[in-house]
């Protein structure tokens, strides 16, 4: 299961600054729910949390996921807006996001919000550093699903996902890692493992979380693929080379290859393969999660010259 702010999201069709753009599209997206969309097309049941305003835009977040196959667990805040986020593209290699989400309805989620049962009767709970530096009530909020999670032997999955936007790196470093010890799995990329302890590589801090009881780093290098660090390994993979369109949500789908891999029992070399083709995949088209693939087409990406699938 997630939780996490899922936002409505505007995105202009053509290149260009948002200053003269003339055709919105609209969508939705947060990086929590573009991962429990992937692990559900990956055919992983996946639930989300959030919360969402009484207003038209949060309908919109809801039923986008529920369309996708989720079970949804929304709270609707009557006092706050749905989250907005931008995306330009202004040259046809670059995107650049803008947020409107201070004070939003997603920002407000707090303890209270996770009912009883809810965390301890999955397989696995998986959160991210943006709900962590969204407010200090979501904080808490994830602090204490964790806590939950661990208690009840619930493997948790934790994404640093580190937002500058949100909190500056002095003042994040010390919240992420708190979440990333409390952590089975722990993605990131290797600024953002460095940001947990400045005075360390990202070799060194995987090996420091795994001694502090992690299991498994997963480090995230973009287009020159991926590492694994467990206790006795370190397993690379290579990305693939494919034309970039839009890397947003490349993160998210990732995160979803892989950990649907560990759940369908894939060694971390499989995953790792698995991942790195969901994230390529994402990138080759415009939005945060509507490329994410099922396992059907990533067969067709890995093996293009393979059998005609019926
Ligand atoms: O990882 C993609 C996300 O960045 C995007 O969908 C929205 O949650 C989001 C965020 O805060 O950036």
């Amino acid at each position: 299961m997630t939780i996490g702010e899922t936002m409505a999201l505007f995105r202009t069709r053509e290149i260009g600054s948002l200053r003269h753009a003339s055709d919105l599209v609209l969508g939705i997206g947060g990086a929590e729910s573009n991962v429990a969309i992937a692990l559900q097309r990956l055919g992983v049941s996946t639930s989300w949390l959030g919360r969402v305003g009484a207003d038209a835009l949060g309908e919109r977040v809801v039923r986008e996921l529920r369309a996708e196959g989720l079970q949804v667990h929304d709270i609707i805040d009557p006092q706050a807006s749905t989250g907005l986020m931008v995306k330009e593209r202004p040259t046809s290699a670059s995107t650049s996001v803008y947020y409107y989400r201070s004070g939003s309805a997603g920002s407000h989620l707090n303890a209270d919000d996770i009912p009883s049962g809810w965390i301890e009767d999955s397989a696995l709970l998986h959160v991210s550093g943006i709900t962590a530096l969204i407010s200090e009530s979501a904080r808490e909020g994830i602090s204490a699903a964790v806590d939950r999670a661990r208690a009840a032997g619930v493997l948790v999955s934790f994404d640093i996902n580190y937002r500058s936007a949100l909190a500056p790196a002095e003042h994040a470093g010390h919240i992420l890692r708190s979440f990333a010890e409390r952590a089975d799995i722990v993605f990131g990329g290797p600024e953002e493992l460095t940001l947990l302890n400045p005075d360390r590589d990202p070799a060194q801090i995987a090996g420091d979380l795994l001694r502090g009881g992690c299991r498994e780093i997963v480090l995230k290098r973009g287009a020159d693929g991926a590492a694994v660090f467990s206790p006795d390994s370190v397993v690379e993979s290579p990305g693939f080379i494919i034309d970039v369109l839009d890397t947003v949500g490349a993160g998210d789908a990732f995160v979803a290859g892989y950990l649907s891999g560990m759940l369908h029992g894939l060694d971390v070399t499989d995953r790792l393969r698995r991942a790195n083709a969901c994230g390529a995949l994402l990138c080759m088209s415009p939005g945060d999660w509507e490329a994410s693939p099922r396992l059907v087409e990533i067969e067709r990406f890995v093996h293009p010259s393979g059998d005609p699938v019926a």
